[in-house]
Order: C-alpha cells, then sequence, then structure tokens
C-alpha cells in the first residue's frame, strides 16, 4: 500500500526533473557553436578558393543563361548537387531528407537520423509490444477473476524519469539547432537580397553596386536540352562565393512567397514591407535548386531558385560580368587605417564614440583604441 510519504518523494523527484528540462533549455544559447567556415580574406581567400576549381566544364555545360556575357562560364549539370531524388532513381532517398551542404544542414540531418529516428521507432515499438502483451494475455477467457491490482511505485517512478530523459535528450540538440538557426552573420559577410515577385526571384547584390539579376524558369524543353531539371532550371542563377558566410536578406514585393532550398537548409519568408534576414554558408561548390514554399498566386509553382555556389574568384568574375563592381579594396584600407594606433592620435575622431564628439577635434580623447572599440566603430557604420 502506497503510503502519504511515497507520493511525497514521487512528487520531489518530478519537481526535480522538471528543473533539470529548464535547466537544460537555458543553458542551450551557450552551446550553440560558432561557424567553422572563418570569414573571407578577400585576396587571400580567392587564392586559395581559386586551388580548388570547378573541373569538367567542357563547352556543353554553359548555362541557357549565359548568352552575352563574356568571362564567367555557369556550371554544368554535373554540378547539381541539391535537388530531389524520384522514387524510381532511388526508392530510401525519394522518401528522406536531401543531402545537405551546410553544417546546420548537417546537424538537423544528424539530430532527424541518430535521434528522432531511434527513440521514434523504439517508443513506438515498446507501445506495440505491450499492446499486444495485453490483447494476448489478459483476453476475455472462462472463469477468469479480473486483476485488482493498483499502484506500484517502482514502476510510478519509472515512468516518469524515462520520458524526462528522452525529453531531455531531444531537447538538447533541439534547441541547440534553433540557436544555431539564429546566429547573426558576421559583419563582412556577403549580402544578397533575394527578392520575391508574382512570380519569379529578383537576386540583389547591394556590396557589388546594387544591381538586380532576375530568375525566371526555364521552359521544360528548355530545361531538358541542356541536361537540366525541368521545373527548377532557370534562365539566371543566383550566383555566391562558396565557403564564406553570406547574409541572405528576402523581401516580398507584391505577396508572401518563401525562399526554401531543401539541401541547404533554408527557408526563410519573403514578407512585403519586411527585410528578414539569415545567415547561409554553403560548403561546397554546386548547383542547389528550391522553389518559392509560400502559396503565392496562380503561378507560385512555377518560380523556383537555382543557387551556384562558386569560388571566390570565379564569383568576382560573375559579378564584373553582370556589371558589378568591388568596393572591398577601399573598404579593407579604410578597416586597415582604423586599426593602425596611428589613427588614434591626437585629433582623431574616437572611434565608436558619439559622432558629434569626434566633431569637434580638439575635445576628442587621445586614448588609443583597442580592437573591441574598433570593431564596434565599424558595425555601426
Ligand atoms: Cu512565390
Amino acid at each position: 500500500m502506497p503510503t502519504a510519504a511515497t507520493f511525497r518523494d514521487i512528487r520531489r523527484l518530478v519537481i526535480g526533473m522538471l528543473a533539470l528540462v529548464a535547466l537544460a533549455i537555458a543553458i542551450q544559447p551557450a552551446l550553440a557553436t560558432t561557424p567553422s567556415v572563418a570569414a573571407p580574406d578577400t585576396a587571400d581567400e580567392a587564392e586559395a578558393a581559386a586551388q580548388t576549381p570547378a573541373e569538367g566544364q567542357g563547352a556543353d555545360t554553359q548555362d541557357a543563361a549565359g548568352e552575352g556575357e563574356a568571362a564567367y562560364e555557369y556550371l554544368g549539370p554535373e554540378w547539381i548537387k541539391g535537388q530531389p531524388t524520384s522514387f524510381e532513381e532511388d526508392p530510401w532517398k525519394s522518401m528522406t531528407f536531401q543531402d545537405q551542404y551546410t553544417d546546420d544542414g548537417q546537424y538537423a540531418l544528424g539530430m532527424n537520423n541518430y535521434i528522432l529516428i531511434p527513440v521514434i521507432v523504439a517508443i513506438s515499438a515498446f507501445v506495440l509490444f505491450l499492446l499486444m502483451v495485453v490483447v494476448v494475455r489478459y483476453r476475455r477467457r472462462e472463469g477468469r477473476e479480473p486483476s485488482r491490482t493498483t499502484h506500484n511505485t517502482l514502476i510510478e517512478v519509472i515512468w516518469t524519469i524515462v520520458p524526462v530523459i528522452i525529453l531531455i535528450v531531444i531537447a538538447v540538440p533541439s534547441i541547440t539547432l534553433l540557436a544555431r538557426q539564429y546566429e547573426t552573420p558576421p559583419e563582412n559577410a556577403i549580402t544578397i537580397k533575394a527578392t520575391g515577385y508574382q512570380w519569379y526571384w529578383g537576386y540583389t547584390y547591394p556590396d557589388q553596386g546594387g544591381f538586380e539579376v532576375i530568375s525566371n524558369m526555364l521552359p521544360a524543353e528548355e530545361a531538358l536540352s541542356a541536361g537540366l531539371p525541368a521545373q527548377l532550371a532557370v534562365d539566371n542563377r543566383m550566383v555566391v562565393p562558396v565557403g564564406v558566410p553570406l547574409r541572405i536578406q528576402t523581401f516580398g514585393a507584391d505577396v508572401i512567397h518563401s525562399f526554401a532550398v531543401p539541401s541547404l537548409w533554408f527557408k526563410l519568408d519573403a514578407i512585403p514591407g519586411r527585410l528578414n534576414e539569415r545567415m547561409l554558408t554553403i560548403q561546397e561548390p554546386g548547383i542547389y535548386y528550391g522553389q518559392c514554399s509560400e502559396l503565392c498566386g496562380a503561378r507560385h509553382a512555377y518560380m523556383p531558385i537555382a543557387i551556384e555556389a562558386v569560388p571566390m574568384d570565379r564569383w568576382r568574375q560573375w559579378v564584373l560580368s553582370k556589371g558589378g563592381s568591388f568596393s572591398e579594396e577601399a573598404e579593407t584600407s579604410e578597416a586597415a587605417d582604423i586599426q593602425a594606433p596611428a589613427s588614434a592620435a591626437e585629433g582623431a575622431p574616437a572611434a565608436g564614440g558619439a559622432p558629434t564628439a569626434a566633431d569637434d577635434g580638439g575635445t576628442a580623447p587621445s586614448v588609443p583604441l583597442d580592437a573591441s572599440e574598433t570593431e564596434g566603430a565599424e558595425s555601426t557604420n
């Protein structure tokens, strides 16, 4: 017979477990890791990236978008990495996630494969097993007295603790993933603004002169004859540098669209009057397909997304071929000036201080700037 004291013990146990869950949730932001890919160091990085050239680009690989653009050659169909798999092609792969080409995507896929699926399978199998035991063992039989057993402290403690442990095991990686997805792009991330229109995408590069590339779906015959997937191939891809942090901004020009690329673990709504932003770092050069994922009208199904990730030097070629420009050289030399101790000489404006204080040169403090102050000053520009 369970006593009142036993119930008090159980209650204390449950409260303790809840506190543990709360703690696990609270420490999550601290566990969120920083991106493994370093920020681009312009020249050096471009050189390094150039050493992994996009091989296998024959004359037959030019994209339908290539007309008239000298210098830049688009990646061919052999570079397609992010696209759905048909059941005929590979039944198993057609039912699960696409291969992932970002850190977040691999983390999320790992969580699905090694935590969620095993937990789901184990619980389902256990419940099925219990159900079968009950059905077989306690079926109605002649002359059988029903059991009148109630309360079993050990079992009650177990069925409290085990679910709590399962929840913690799920909560820790889950909230870590959430925190990773909210990570702010570094200051020197390359900004690309994806604007959803009814019914196509526009990609603006504000750091490279603000040119916009309009991207429309290719007609099926045209795509297939180029060896590209119908319904996904576009006339102008969103070309980005690989391996460096990108600041992807989304915006809706008319109605709500959603910029979604499954193989990059990226989905962000494009909303009129609101600029959404998320960091994206692509690990490998390649072509990654996605689609508008917010029902946006009659041709919603015909506004695919195609991202082409290439080494930095090739990306710069592409930007130039589109009439874009680079002010990075100017920016970096400016930054170098600010970081040089000489700039802290008397009369120099105090970086990070209020602009007004810096203006009246005489009163500006001549305290040498430390690195953190310099960074702060840059970020306010
Ligand atoms: Cu749309």
